[in-house]
């Protein structure tokens, strides 16, 4: 029998924290530590011997969390997870020499998917995203980034991203949405860009403001994609309804991407192997994050690296996504992207991990809600059967998550209830 009111709804016990709190220096770690939630926000966390009372006393929920790592739950930043059909067919083609931007230039790649998702019901887009992001929920993904961009008309990419919000309806699991209307020109507008961007920015930003379907905006700013013009345009639009931007820049050339995105103080510039000098320190003076897709590198078997260097040296924040989407990174491991971060890229694990929690919190906008262990923060947790956090970089193709925690509750593995 307790003999007190419990102070908190839950208490996680008999675990090591990796809080990731000061995650340019180190994991933050508390060995032999524990964490109090209430109302799914942490409310306490500290040392196991420093708790206030008796574990029974300090909560009406007592994990045990049996030795193993707790950290923040992952956020996969940039995903392009709800699509129809995918592009198996074209990996053939690849493999014979034919490139990605020809395939593209022949009416494939990313037009072949607008296709095959505007075919698809919304049950199916459900059924196949929900796979998908299931993958990425057993490997310790509490909050996941989702992007529109193969519907291309003001129909199918209102259906997309009401695709991606419902998702969160159906697992555990938060959604950002991100409008990429400025994907590719649909094949109705051959000819017509300008008017493909007007339309974009016209019609489809408001109906999606106006349902308020949408947390960002992103644009392929690409010689395959859209202008650095037509992507200014895009931003000023999606300014003056209040949503923050985010770009796709410099991944195959430097087309001035990176730059553009910090005058616009962007949340991030993604993929970003071509970025100049100029424009990392500019993405440094404006706060914008650097995200990095090995995925897409290592499937398009790219040859230039990410400039690494240049965005330690000036400070910019770094997260790694998987960029799952059917052309360019077909995978929903988020973990066997740390590894290859660390492998291609030459990161090292902390970086990594910082990476996939608190600089992809930055990433989405979200760094005061979760991506670190702090008090007041969501209560969204991944633990993990494993000695060393540089395990979680170093396992290829290994899942050693053990459990997971969304908003306080748990979700997955089974840490009983300690008495
Ligand atoms: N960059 C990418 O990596 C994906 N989109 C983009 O703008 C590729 C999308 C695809 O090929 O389907
Ligand atoms: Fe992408």
């Amino acid at each position: 029998m307790r003999s007190k009111i419990p102070l908190w709804d839950s208490l996680l016990i008999n675990i090591h924290l990796a809080c990731m709190t000061d995650s340019c220096n180190s994991y933050g770690s508390i060995e032999n530590g524990a964490i109090g939630v209430t109302d799914g926000r942490i409310v306490w966390i500290g040392q196991q011997s420093d708790l206030p009372l008796a574990p029974a006393d300090c909560a009406a929920t007592i994990y045990d969390g049996q030795d193993h790592w707790l950290t923040p739950g992952l956020i996969d930043c940039h995903t392009h997870l709800v699509f129809g059909g995918n592009r198996a067919h074209e990996f053939a083609q690849r493999l014979d020499g034919v490139s990605y931007q020809d395939i593209a230039a022949a009416g494939g790649g990313i037009r072949a998917t607008v296709a095959a998702t505007r075919a698809a019901s919304d049950q199916e887009l459900i059924d196949s995203a929900s796979a998908r992001l299931t993958d990425l929920l057993n490997e310790g993904v509490t909050t996941v980034e989702i992007k529109s961009g193969y519907g291309l008309n003001t129909h199918h990419e209102l259906r997309m991203l009401t695709v991606a919000r419902s998702l969160a309806t159906m697992h555990p699991v938060s959604i950002s949405t991100t409008f990429l209307g400025a994907h590719a020109l649909p094949e109705e507008y051959q000819g017509r860009q300008q008017d493909y961007i007007d339309l974009v920015c016209d019609e489809m930003l408001p109906a999606i403001a106006q349902r308020k379907l949408a947390d960002a905006v992103d644009v392929f700013c690409e010689t395959i994609g859209f202008t650095s013009a037509q992507t200014r345009q895009v931003f000023m639009a999606a300014k003056t309804l209040g949503l923050p931007v985010k770009l796709h820049s410099d991944q195959l050339s430097d087309t001035g991407g990176s730059h553009l995105a910090a005058e616009f103080k962007a949340l991030s510039a993604d993929h970003i192997e071509y970025s100049s000098e100029a424009s990392i320190k500019a993405m440094a003076n404006n706060n914008v994050v650097a995200v990095l897709l090995p995925g897409a590198f290592y499937y398009l078997r790219e040859k230039q690296i990410p400039p690494i260097d240049l965005l330690r040296t000036h400070g910019v924040p770094i997260a790694i996504a998987t960029d799952a989407n059917p052309g360019s990174s077909p995978t929903t491991s988020l973990l066997l992207m740390m590894n290859m971060a660390c492998t291609l890229f030459r990161l090292r694990p902390l970086e990594v991990f910082a990476g996939v929690t608190i600089n992809a919190a930055k990433a989405l906008g979200l760094e005061d809600d979760r991506g670190s262990l702090e008090l007041g923060k969501r209560a969204d947790f991944a633990l993990w059967d494993i000695k060393d956090m540089a395990e979680l970089s170093y396992w290829i193709g290994t899942n050693r998550c053990s459990g997971r925690f969304k908003d306080g509750q748990p979700t997955m593995g089974d840490y009983g209830t300690a008495k």
